[in-house]
């Protein structure tokens, strides 16, 4: 078994939860915020089996979108070097991590 940690942009979620009900892939949604932005994003936590991971990633690839973000360097982010200008950035359609499970359980 393998957990996909896919973090998303929220605007995203709310399709990527039908399609994963669609395709019977079970899903844990947790409202998360990006470290560098620290705008709203989501992160779904999936348990699956080995063979069906890359059925998943395909889903999250179809349904996640890059976008550009505009970071207002007003809210003086510590540590970075920032124009007075709002600076671009190019957020991602998804981050997937995929780790192995040693073992699952349910009571
Ligand atoms: P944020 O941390 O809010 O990052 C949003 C976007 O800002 C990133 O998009 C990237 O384009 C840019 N960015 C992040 N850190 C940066 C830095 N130190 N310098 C310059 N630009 C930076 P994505 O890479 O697509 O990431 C989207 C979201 O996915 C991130 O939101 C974060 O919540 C998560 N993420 C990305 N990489 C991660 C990692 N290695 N570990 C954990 N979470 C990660």
């Amino acid at each position: 078994m393998k957990l996909i940690i896919a973090i998303v942009q929220k605007e995203d979620a709310g399709r990527l939860q039908g399609a994963f009900a669609k395709e019977g892939i079970r899903a844990t949604k947790l409202a998360t915020s990006g470290g560098f932005l620290s705008e709203g994003n989501t992160t779904f936590l999936i348990g699956i089996d080995e063979k069906h991971v890359n059925q998943v990633l395909r889903v999250i690839k179809e349904e996640s979108k890059g976008r550009e973000e505009y970071l207002n360097p007003s809210i003086g982010l510590n540590g970075f070097d920032l124009s007075s200008q709002p600076v671009k950035v190019s957020v991602g359609g998804a981050t997937c991590f995929v780790l192995p499970v040693e073992d699952f359980k349910q009571f």
